[in-house]
């Protein structure tokens, strides 16, 4: 059995995706400190961001090559669709969130307490596009849960219960439905920062 550890702190979303899936897999693993921004955090990731994984003595970063990794190689339940076009929406949403949503919903909120009105507009815009794809639900593509969601998921938390809530998740109904589904899971709760 491969023994995973991962480098991150638990606010960070990219580092919860991470501890996300290997919860979501059944996976031992070990959340480890980082110094952060410090030459040790450096040998890790050289652009110095979190996660990285260690996995027999070899690092990997970058949290979609962590994901898959993991995926790939655990048994569990598997995360990633079989069908091809499926298989490429996951990326499609996995993308969405690492870019847009990271920029519009996290760090646009990121040590900011007074954000600009064009910053909620910009944030509520993108999540209305997610809240569009949930209608269906319960998942962002249907039935079963993939990475993608795990990607979302640390997203979403990062604004619910904040200062903005209401502004920016307020009758978006079908993210209200995906998150009493998420919420309630294990892997979410055992991942809280
Ligand atoms: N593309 C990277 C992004 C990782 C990332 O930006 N992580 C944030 C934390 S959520 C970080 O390390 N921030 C510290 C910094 O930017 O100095 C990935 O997918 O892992």
């Amino acid at each position: 059995m491969q023994h995973i550890e991962i480098f991150g702190f638990p606010p960070s979303t990219f580092t919860r995706t991470a501890r996300l899936v290997c919860e979501e897999k059944r996976v031992d693993y070990q959340l480890q400190p980082l110094e952060f921004r410090q030459e040790s955090h450096r040998a890790l990731h050289p652009f110095v961001k979190m996660p990285v994984m260690r996995v027999s003595g070899q690092t990997l970063y970058e949290t979609l090559a962590i994901a898959m990794y993991i995926d790939e190689t655990f048994e569990g339940p598997q995360l990633t669709p079989s069908d091809a076009l499926k298989r490429a929406q996951m990326f499609q949403w996995i993308s969405t969130c690492n870019d847009y949503l990271y920029k519009d919903v996290v760090l646009a909120f990121l040590n900011n307490d007074s954000p600009s009105e064009e910053q909620l507009e910009k944030a509520r815009k993108d999540l209305e596009i997610i809240d569009r794809q949930l209608q269906a639900g319960p998942f962002l593509l249907g039935e079963e849960i993939y990475l993608c969601d795990l990607f979302l998921a640390p997203v979403i938390a990062f604004v619910d219960g904040g200062a903005h809530q209401a502004r920016l998740l307020g009758s978006l109904e079908g993210i209200a439905a995906w998150k009493d589904k998420m919420w309630s899971r294990a892997s979410f709760k055992n991942t809280q920062p």
